[in-house]
């Protein structure tokens, strides 16, 4: 059965000008390696090393291929086609390697949910990159997947095909997946998009990062050498699998690139990753400061041994110079703050770093041609030292979103830098420490929640007027989201408020932690002041109030 969508689908596109291209193939970033390449030529030179381990699951590189090729063959025997994209929401699991992978070797294109996300987020990444398929797992974490393929296929009817890990019910199991592997297409044209990353919506809803194999194949390659992954390395999967910091920098990805062994924990937390370190011999991790910080105490206690671990990376979030001394002192082993994003531009802090260098910033760029701009509000650069907004552009960093016009307006200048909506400074040697953000999003551990978007939701309940979402630093979180709000009528009780945010379908996460009432917004005298200024508004009222010793909050 073929896909009707496929004839007037959007084509993907990640295109740099043809100088760009030529620069960066000349300096040997972009090689023309694919996934499947790489992958199949693992699985011949370490055929009988381990490369994944989750759960009972211990795959060889060998075994890894063939469970890549019988799915990808089943994908296409089930009747998608090259250029499909298929959402793939699945924990950490080897099946998220496994499936990630058959749908590059089949030419298929993965779509990166979180497992948090529910419907509403699924529904329009799935309209977004008018997706024809949907991976996941009959649970995770408790919540039941299958119940969520079944509203999407009733919200979004062009995804077709549900494939499941586990109990399939009336869906196509992953693990019963067979086809023609003589009929799998050839590796795909190395420039051309590999998969869809979703992004942290800073404005309104997520956008849709078009990576291609060169560009996301250089970021790991290069990461490998920045973070000491070499083939006798066991790097740890402790975040989600599906967020850019686990997958790439260095990632599992850069691990499987490496030739060295995936743990996969299934949970963040020391409980679940401590015994899988000491069983596994893990070297290297990658961790949201909250949780670094969580793992740093509990390493005090543990009984397990924790001495194969060599270097921490700590990121998403900024991780500030007094926690990042704990970290060291409780783990003790070597930190690497890593300052990263979805749309590219990854900065470390390089392992061999003098101490103030890694415990005070945010390490400097990937690479040599990372072209870095530190700018005042007009544009104009800023002397080294002073705040300003942070532009990037280079061989890993996207020039556009997928099928987003005014979204591109906004977050690219005319002569292809990426907005990236934080502001840092820049030190001597190029070292950046991250000082805050230009954009509304509230940085949650690491996760990112738009303002924007919460507000949206919060006003289509009948007993809101208007609502404001705003960032509070969280001793724990980093930052948290509160959100103000003017009643209409009756005040609804917070609790109320929350679970109707939550009963939109969105992922819990974005629920706001803080529900505040107030009676007005204040507005300026020359009318309406912008969304922007009354959020800094009432954070610092709120911060002020709080302070004071009796500060009463829902
Ligand atoms: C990573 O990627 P995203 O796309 O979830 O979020 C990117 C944003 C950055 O623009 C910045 O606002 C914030 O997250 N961020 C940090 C940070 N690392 C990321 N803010 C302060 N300090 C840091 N170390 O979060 C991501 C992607 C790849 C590697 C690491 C993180």
């Amino acid at each position: 059965m073929g896909n009707p969508q496929s004839a007037t689908r959007l084509p993907l596109r990640q295109v740099w000008p043809d100088a760009f291209v030529a620069r960066y193939r000349a300096a040997g970033y972009w090689r023309g390696e694919t996934f499947p390449g790489f992958l199949r030529e693992r699985a011949q030179r370490h055929a009988d090393d381990v490369a994944v381990v989750g759960g009972d699951t211990r795959w060889t590189y060998a075994r890894l291929w063939d469970e890549v090729e019988r799915i990808a063959a089943g994908f296409l025997a089930q009747g998608l086609q090259p250029g499909d994209r298929v959402i793939v929401q699945l924990g950490n699991i080897p099946e998220f390697i496994a499936v990630a992978c058959a749908l590059f070797r089949a030419r298929l294109v993965p779509v990166y949910a979180l497992p948090a996300h529910r419907i509403t987020e699924v529904a329009h990444f799935a309209r977004k990159a008018e997706a024809s398929g949907y991976v996941v797992a009959e649970r995770y974490e408790g919540f039941d997947y299958r119940t969520l393929a079944r509203e999407l296929q009733a919200e979004v009817p062009a995804v077709g095909h549900v494939f499941v890990v586990g109990d399939a019910q009336e869906f196509t199991s992953v693990s019963a997946l067979e086809g023609d592997r003589a009929a799998l297409p050839g590796d795909p044209d190395p420039q051309s998009v590999a998969f869809l990353q979703i992004s942290g919506g800073s404005t309104g809803l997520s956008k849709l990062i078009p990576r291609t194999h060169d560009d996301y194949i250089y970021s790991f390659r290069a990461s490998n050498a920045l973070c000491g992954i070499d083939r006798d390395s066991v790097y740890m999967v402790a975040l989600p699998a599906a967020h850019n910091f686990p997958m790439s920098s260095p990632g599992f990805f850069g691990a499987l690139y490496a030739g060295a062994r995936v743990v996969l924990s299934p949970g963040p937390g020391p409980d679940a990753a401590f015994p899988l370190i000491a069983r596994e011999r893990v070297t290297c991790v990658g961790l949201v400061p909250p949780l670094a910080l969580l793992w740093a105490d509990a390493a005090a206690k543990t009984t397990h041994d924790l001495s194969s671990l060599q270097v921490v990376q700590v990121g998403g979030a900024k991780l500030v110079p007094e926690a990042a001394r704990r970290v060291v002192a409780g783990l003790g082993c070597t930190l690497q703050q890593v300052f990263g994003m979805a749309e590219g531009l990854v900065n470390y802090t390089r392992l061999d770093d003098p101490d103030d260098i890694v415990l005070e910033t945010q390490g400097r760029p990937i690479s040599p041609d990372d072209e870095v701009l530190v700018v005042d509000d007009h544009g104009n650069p800023v002397p080294e030292g002073e705040v300003g907004h942070l532009l990037t552009r280079g061989p890993y960093t996207i020039r556009g979103y997928h099928n987003d016009e005014a979204a591109n307006a906004r977050a690219f200048t005319d002569d292809g830098y990426y907005r990236t909506g934080d502001m840092v400074q820049r030190l001597p040697g190029g070292y950046l420490v991250v000082q805050g953000r230009a954009t509304d999003h509230i940085n949650r551990a690491g996760e990112k929640i738009s303002a924007e978007e919460i507000e949206d939701h919060l006003l289509a309940h009948p007993q809101v007027f208007d609502a404001a979402v705003v960032s509070i630093p969280d001793a724990f979180l980093g930052e948290r989201s509160c959100a103000f709000v003017i009643a209409r009528g009756e005040q609804p009780r917070p609790a109320a408020l929350k679970a109707w945010v939550r009963g939109r379908g969105l992922a819990a996460f974005k629920v706001p932690d803080q529900v505040v009432f107030v009676d007005a917004f204040d507005t300026t005298a020359v009318g309406k002041i912008s969304r922007r200024e009354l959020r800094a508004q009432l954070r610092e009222r709120f911060l002020a109030h709080a302070a004071a010793p009796a500060a009463k909050t829902t």
